[in-house]
């Protein structure tokens, strides 16, 4: 497992610690747009970079980035009804979530060097993807902004991947993660994480599997909806099951680092499960048009998994039946193996750094 560095200083336009970056979060629903906002503000603040967050609803920061005053002092959040009224070197738009008039404003009175201007978009593996990736969409007012797509192959934006993240997690103990937060794995079990979508088309499938095995397990789940869908007694003594609380986003690695088995849901808990490099399920955001079938099934394609497994995460996504539980090991062979060929691919953070040097180096303020 050969992780690709970040690119050297030395080859960047703009050295990390040069940059003001002001990151524009709207919260639909759920927790991924903020989550993703909140890693790459982090990301780029410990490059020593300035960011400011400016998000409609911060309350999730109180659980996902507890104490983060002190964990990411050059991060600084700002509501989205009172803005900067300056802006820095990059204003990155998360998800077209359209920045406040008053942000348009400041860019505008900084022409002709206005600045960089992102639209970080959502993940997919779809063929779109690369197609869509850096480019430009000029508007009326003379502004620019620049299309950015994560993505799983060399010609997209990349996942976000922190410096040294897996050589962490490959340090890490899971068992003792575990034991600390009081829950101790008993000898021969197999543990299991949950966080899902309400509906979750394959639970009540997964559940009577795990109850059925005779290989004992312990089941996590986390808040919300895993924890309405399933009951929590009448299970046999072989699975015994147990109720997180929201944990903050590095505890939320840990737990899915701990695990032998996860299952995800939306954009930023998938990109960490395949940094986990365990088996997992991945719960798509439904939408009602279909689209999430077609997101799964171009991931799928990336992935090689055996085919029990990849029958497994559509049953998941309730686009095929429950095959029952696939063994792990295979499953888990080639999920290292996808995640192995991730880590050959230039992080998001850097090669957003990248991508801006290209238009900043003469437009400081
Ligand atoms: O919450 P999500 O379902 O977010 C979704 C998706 O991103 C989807 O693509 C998007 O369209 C929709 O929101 C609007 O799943 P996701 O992306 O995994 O985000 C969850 C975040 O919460 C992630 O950053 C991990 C974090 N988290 C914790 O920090 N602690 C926890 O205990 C848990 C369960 C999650």
């Amino acid at each position: 497992m050969n992780e690709a560095p970040s690119l050297p200083a030395a080859a960047l336009a703009v050295p990390a610690g040069a940059l003001r970056w002001d990151i524009f979060c709207r919260v639909i629903d759920n927790f991924g747009d903020i989550g993703v906002c909140w890693r790459l503000a982090r990301q780029l603040a410990a490059a020593g970079d300035t960011v400011r967050l400016v998000v409609d609803d911060a309350s999730p920061l109180a659980w996902m980035a507890p104490r983060r005053e002190e964990t990411a002092p050059r991060v600084s959040v700002w509501p989205w009804a009172a803005p900067p009224a300056d802006c820095g070197d990059v204003v990155i738009e998360a998800f077209g979530c359209d920045p406040p008039q008053r942000t348009v404003d400041a860019m505008l009175a900084r022409r002709p060097a206005a600045p960089v201007w992102i639209n970080l978009e959502y993940l997919s593996a779809e063929a779109y993807v690369e197609r869509s990736h850096g480019l430009p969409s000029p508007r009326a007012d003379g502004l620019r902004k620049w299309f950015f797509y994560p993505g799983f192959t060399p010609a997209t934006g990349g996942l976000l991947r922190e410096p040294g993240l897996l050589q962490r997690r490959a340090a890490f103990d899971g068992d003792a993660w575990l034991a600390a937060r009081g829950l101790a794995r008993n000898s021969g079990e197999r543990v299991v994480s949950l966080f899902c979508y309400d509906p979750a088309p394959a639970v009540d499938a997964l559940l009577a599997t795990l109850a059925s095995e005779p290989a004992p397990t312990r089941l996590l789940l986390a808040p919300g909806p895993a924890q309405g869908l399933v009951r929590a007694d009448g299970w046999p003594p072989r699975l015994r099951i147990a109720r997180l609380p929201w944990l903050a986003q590095d505890e939320f690695d840990h737990l899915l680092w701990s695990a032998d088995l996860n299952a995800v849901r939306g954009e930023d808990s998938l990109v960490r499960a395949l940094w986990a490099g365990a088996p997992f399920l991945w719960h798509v955001y439904p939408q009602a048009d279909g689209a999430h079938a077609a997101k799964l099934r171009a991931l799928l394609a990336h992935m090689a998994l055996p085919a029990g497994a990849e029958e497994a995460l559509l049953a998941w996504n309730g686009l095929a039946a429950w095959p029952g539980l696939p063994a792990l090991e295979p499953w888990q062979a080639a999920t290292r193996a996808f995640r192995d060929g991730l880590l050959q691919q230039e992080d998001l953070a850097s090669q957003l750094r990248r991508f801006v040097g290209r238009f900043v180096t003469a437009r400081r303020c």
